[in-house]
């Protein structure tokens, strides 16, 4: 597609969808998030018991340059894995110092975030909120909701995903239901 001229999107509330052929679908089950989980033997439940998809989310087809803007849509699903809610597999950026804009259309959820070096940070987000999560921050979306989490985001389209360095061990807390409330929990395997 031809980058250089203004073109207008109309991405859903509700349903963060947008009708453009343009924006290209990309999908998670269960059974593509197992090892994410700490409880494997729910996700193989999930996974035996019909493979529920956690999120979708869906971008542009851009060139991945330094001067273009990549945007779109992520949509979480409600539900857990074991007492883990639904969220996104999670990643640092490829070029680690760039950063990334999301902003809550719907649902109730927690932007999980962590650097290289073992700080972390974690917000609540709702309809409206917008985060500015800066670059060398890795970032997970986790729907702690009863309804879709749904954010729009942004980022230079070059930033690139390092999925690996989240796939060892995971992020250093864990979002967990504890009496039917969302609790943040050390990661056992960081202890
Ligand atoms: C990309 C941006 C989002 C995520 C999406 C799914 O930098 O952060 O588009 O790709 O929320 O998460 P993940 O961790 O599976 O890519
Ligand atoms: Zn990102």
């Amino acid at each position: 597609m031809n980058s250089d001229k203004p073109f207008v999107l109309d991405f859903d509330l509700l349903s963060g969808l947008c009708k453009s052929e343009r924006v290209k679908p990309k999908y998670r089950y269960a059974s593509d998030m197992r090892d994410q989980f700490l409880d494997k033997n729910a996700a193989d439940m999930a996974i035996k018991a019909g493979n529920p998809l956690l999120y979708e989310f869906y971008g542009l087809d851009l060139p991945e340059r330094d001067n273009v803007l990549q945007f779109g849509t992520t949509k979480i699903y409600p539900g857990k894995i074991g007492s883990e809610y639904y969220m996104t597999k999670g990643h640092f950026h490829t070029l680690l110092d760039t950063s990334e804009i999301y902003y809550c259309l719907r649902g109730h959820g927690i932007m999980m975030m962590e650097t290289p070096e073992g700080d972390v940070d974690y917000r609540e987000m709702l309809p409206g909120d917008a985060i500015y999560v800066p670059g060398r921050w890795a970032h997970r979306s986790i729907n702690t909701g009863a309804t879709p989490f749904v954010m729009f985001f942004v980022y230079r389209a070059d930033a690139g995903h390092d999925y690996g360095t989240i796939e060892e061990k995971g992020f250093r807390r864990l979002v967990v239901e504890k009496n039917g409330k969302p609790v943040v929990t050390q990661n056992p395997k960081w202890l």
